[in-house]
């Protein structure tokens, strides 16, 4: 039997993402409510009813100018800024699908994006705009469809700034094209998934409104006039309503739903730092008084860890959310003895649009290590774990209360991976979805996380799919086979990736600088987040099942007795 949320449903919303946000019968603050301001260019700042009407140009400039077509991609390519929410909005409004990459990504990466999403349109920054030239190039979108976003444009005029990006031919020819909510999609983030290299992840408007109002119901705690109240948690500053302050990458699907779409929804003030910088978050929050932030693991490290963060009083936040990579007991311990900040956790998938359990307010320390309860209109199952080199295939349910890998069912998970049928059959079946992470819920329904059998690496909350790497390093000349594992780094506070190696020639040719020399030639290769921080093992040989998988958890125990 299936388990259900402990929150009774919710009759959720048949929309598309424009309608949910801007066009609400009833909406619980003002127009003028400030939605988006620049945390360090504080003069730059949009409120709801700019984002409505930003919005709304800029896809009517996007039909007029571009002869953008209902599901046609544009690719966004840059650092967080308040700019993103009217440029995806429009987009959505044009009837659009947007796909948004790391900004730090190399050309190759990107290219792939660009290619495999099929982008028409790339919007970027001055800051990446020499690769965005090149990638574009290579996946065949002309100059003249690169646009720009954020405070400075392009000083030499030929890239155009997407805010110059309206109807010229007045109002009211361009119309919002018909979107059916349930299998139009919205977005193409891009996952690895299970197994593989990254994989377009298909989001329909449905899926993100639906993650939306599933989270927004069961905590709605944040109110742009501060009167939400929670027992046992202080309320916003007197006279100031909630402020978030949002430092995770809008590119990812956690940045992206939890703060470009919810601050909007719920009508909360939004700080945008550009970059994470330790001493700058602290500053904000003190400054501005802020009582939300949605953070990773590693943030929570430097928090009590980092001698710099002493100066500051954090104590305005009424709470911080942790997600994205798993979060220990000490560290939540640790951090409130030291600033008086709480931590819950929240955890998700790019596939689960993403949020499928959080950890209540109130349950911040006695459900400490847990992800929390299942969000409303869910279901979940926990199936008999695969045996090293064996399939999973969700059959072996297990009782309520074991351990076992997790799938869900509900109006939030994804439609399956563009253009792969064979990856997407690997993971979806009657509406289930695998996750390949593994772990058991406790009496109250809170979910403690074990184990991932899944291939992915996570740096920090980012992915680092291993069959990449795999990929390049075999292609290097003095490498005969490979395989790449996560290895925790407890310095770092993450899983960091390794490679093993046999080299070519056998374990006797290898050469002392071997290993400094391939991570060299890897670095220019991958994103920052991708390089083989864990270092290279040569090895004899690669542990293979009979079917020859590589055997990534015989590497992995490995690793754990070094
Ligand atoms: P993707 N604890 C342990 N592992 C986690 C957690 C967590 N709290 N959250 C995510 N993961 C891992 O697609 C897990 O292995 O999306 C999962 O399969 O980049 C994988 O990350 C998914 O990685 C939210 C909303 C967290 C979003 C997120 C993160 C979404 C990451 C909480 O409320």
């Amino acid at each position: 039997m299936p388990i259900k949320s402990n929150f009774p449903d919710v009759n959720l919303s048949v929309t598309d993402i424009f309608s949910l946000l801007f066009n609400r019968k009833e909406k619980p603050f003002p127009d003028n409510q400030v939605i988006f301001q620049d945390g360090e260019h504080l003069e730059r700042k949009y409120t709801y009813a700019q984002l409505k009407q930003l919005s709304t140009d800029f896809g009517k400039g996007l039909k007029s100018n571009y002869g953008f077509r209902k599901s046609d991609v544009l690719a966004l390519y840059v650092p967080n800024d308040i700019d993103v929410g009217p440029v995806v909005w429009g987009t959505l409004w044009a009837g659009g699908v947007v796909s948004p990459a790391n900004p730090g990504y190399t050309v190759a990466e990107l290219v792939y994006q660009l290619k495999d999403s099929g982008a028409k349109l790339l919007v970027t920054h001055i800051s990446a705009l020499e690769n965005a030239k090149k990638a574009c190039e290579e996946a065949g979108i002309p100059e003249s469809n690169i646009l720009l976003l954020g405070k400075d444009g392009d000083p030499s005029r030929k890239f155009k700034h997407w805010s110059m990006v309206r109807n010229l031919e007045g109002t009211s020819r361009w119309r919002t094209p018909k979107i059916s909510p349930k299998t139009d999609l919205a977005f193409l983030v891009y996952s690895s998934g299970t197994t593989g290299r990254p994989k377009g992840v298909r989001l329909t408007h449905h899926n993100m409104t639906a993650n939306i109002e599933q989270v927004s119901s069961a905590e709605p705690h944040l109110s742009h006039d501060g009167s939400k109240k929670v027992r046992g948690i202080p309320d916003a500053p007197k006279g100031q309503g909630d402020k978030i302050l949002a430092v995770l990458p809008f590119f990812h699907i956690y940045g992206l739903n939890c703060l470009v779409h919810l601050p909007v929804f719920q009508g909360v003030h939004t700080l945008v730092m550009s970059r994470f910088d330790l001493e700058k978050w602290c500053r904000l929050v003190q400054d501005h008084q802020v009582t939300f932030s949605y953070i990773v693991p590693p943030i929570v490290l430097l928090l009590c860890k980092h001698p710099a963060v002493e100066k500051y009083d954090l104590r305005s936040l009424r709470m911080t959310n942790s997600g994205a990579a798993p979060l220990t007991r000490d560290l939540v311990e640790s951090l409130w003895e030291r600033k008086g900040v709480r931590v819950k956790q929240g955890y998700g998938l790019s596939e689960t649009s993403p949020t499928i359990f959080m950890q209540p307010w109130e349950s911040w320390m006695s459900a400490v290590g847990t992800t929390g309860v299942m969000v409303p209109n869910l279901e979940a199952k926990f199936c008999a774990v695969p045996a090293p080199g064996e399939e999973s295939d969700g059959t072996k349910e297990l009782p309520r209360g074991k351990i076992g890998e997790l799938y869900v069912r509900g109006p939030n998970v994804f439609l399956g991976y563009h253009n792969n049928p064979s990856a997407t059959a690997e993971c979806l079946e009657d509406g289930w979805f695998r996750t390949g992470d593994v772990g058991f819920l406790d009496e109250g329904g809170n979910l403690t996380i074990t184990d991932r059998v899944k291939e992915l690496i996570k740096y920090k909350g980012f992915q680092v799919p291993p069959a990449e790497l795999e990929g390049y390093l075999a292609a290097h000349d003095k490498v005969d086979d490979v395989a790449v594992v996560g290895v925790d780094s407890v310095e770092l506070g993450t899983e960091v990736p390794r490679a093993y190696i046999v080299r070519k020639g056998g374990a006797g040719a290898v050469q002392p600088n071997d290993a400094e020399e391939i991570i060299k030639w890897m670095n220019n290769k991958v994103a920052n987040h991708k390089k083989l921080r864990g270092g290279i093992k040569f090895v004899d040989a690669v542990p293979k099942s009979v079917s020859g998988k590589i055997l990534r958890r015989v590497l992995k125990e490995q690793a754990k007795k070094e």
